[in-house]
């Protein structure tokens, strides 16, 4: 038996001592942690449990089919986190409003955002799906938190990370110091360091997109992917394709593997003309990750971590991966401002 098994609440320990941290942070990461475990472990059971799968027949603020599972995921981490005192205000992609604490809860001194269940339209087809969240220090005083507390831009965030629900169940995050993966060992229930310190390649040789959007894409995205798949790239000879339609599913096997993934600025839905995924709980929390580990992540034109949130559903263009992959995307977005 390996005697140096870190586990998650040691590892967290470990990081709160080198901060001198009160512990506060550690709460709310292993309430995610719980929240996880219980999301998964009903995940896992999706195709069997018949009232937790499929529609609820509402939609959710982005006007999207809502699964039971979605419902069930949302419900759990808000429950987790809204009573312990250490958050003053949360927001998810479920809830159109901001998710206040109840009246006769303590609030503390953290902001948590979360897309509990991302790709949830894959949940009856088994394809993996995830939770990302994001986690930022309250600029207002005390108190219930405020709009202001939830429109912070990305680089002020102070942790984030995911969960991938798949063939294993890995958490991914970061508090600043570098990135690490943890694996659910179901045998103990705990998650155990199995990715430390994660660093994703310069450069990759995976791209990651809907092509189904091709005929909507702007020139410079045009003429990248048509790059990519010639011989005229940096590889001299294509990259390989690979699309799963799950964020967190593409977004880690390219942090592991190195590639690029993208969700460019498209011409399909007036609705949303700068793309489909949300800023506050998907671009940059991956972000932040992706830069933690080495990469970047961008519009095509700016940095996602310094982006000005102005509403909480807000969309961006996300290219996101292997720094030098998504600099020359950028490089071909820019030239062709048009
Ligand atoms: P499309 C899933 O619905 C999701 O929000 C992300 O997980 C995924 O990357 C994207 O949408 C897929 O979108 O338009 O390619 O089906």
């Amino acid at each position: 038996m390996n005697e140096t098994i870190i586990s998650f609440d040691r590892h967290i320990m470990n990081e709160q001592r080198k901060h001198e941290g009160r512990g506060d942070f550690s709460s709310i990461l292993s309430q995610i942690i719980f929240a996880a475990k219980v999301v998964a472990a009903q995940v896992s059971h999706a195709g069997l449990v018949e009232d937790i799968l499929g529609r609820t027949g509402e939609k959710n603020i982005q006007g999207e089919e809502v699964q039971k599972l979605d419902v069930y995921a949302n419900k759990v981490f808000i429950n987790s986190l809204n009573y312990i005192g250490k958050v003053c205000v949360m927001a998810s992609e479920e809830d159109e409003e901001m998710i206040m604490i109840p009246r006769e809860n303590p609030k503390g001194d953290y902001v948590v955002m979360f897309d509990p269940l991302d790709g949830s339209t894959n949940i009856d087809v088994n394809v993996s799906i995830g939770t990302i969240f994001g986690i930022y220090k309250r600029i207002s005083d005390s108190g219930d938190g405020t709009l202001e507390d939830c429109l912070q831009p990305g680089y002020k965030l102070f942790g984030a990370g995911y969960i991938i629900y798949s063939s294993s169940i890995i958490l991914v995050y970061t508090t600043g110091n570098g990135v690490n993966g943890f694996s659910l060992d179901p045998s103990v229930g705990e998650f155990i360091l199995s990715h430390p310190n994660i660093k994703i390649p310069a450069r990759g040789k995976i791209y990651s997109t809907n092509e189904g959007n091709y005929p909507y894409w702007k020139k410079g995205t045009l003429e990248y992917i048509d790059y990519l798949k010639s011989d005229r790239n940096t590889l001299g000879k294509p990259y390989t394709s690979r699309y799963i339609g799950s964020l967190v599913a593409d977004f880690h096997r390219n942090l592991l593997k190195g590639g690029i993934f993208l969700y460019p600025e498209d011409t399909k839905d007036p609705k949303k003309p700068t793309g489909k995924l949300r800023l506050l709980y998907e671009a940059n929390p991956l972000a932040y990750i992706v830069e933690q580990a080495g990469g970047y992540a961008s519009t095509g034109y700016e940095r996602i971590l310094d982006i000005k949130p102005n509403q909480l559903h807000q969309r961006v263009p996300l290219i996101i991966g292997s720094k030098d992959d998504v600099l020359e995307y950028e490089a071909f977005a820019k030239k062709n401002l048009d």
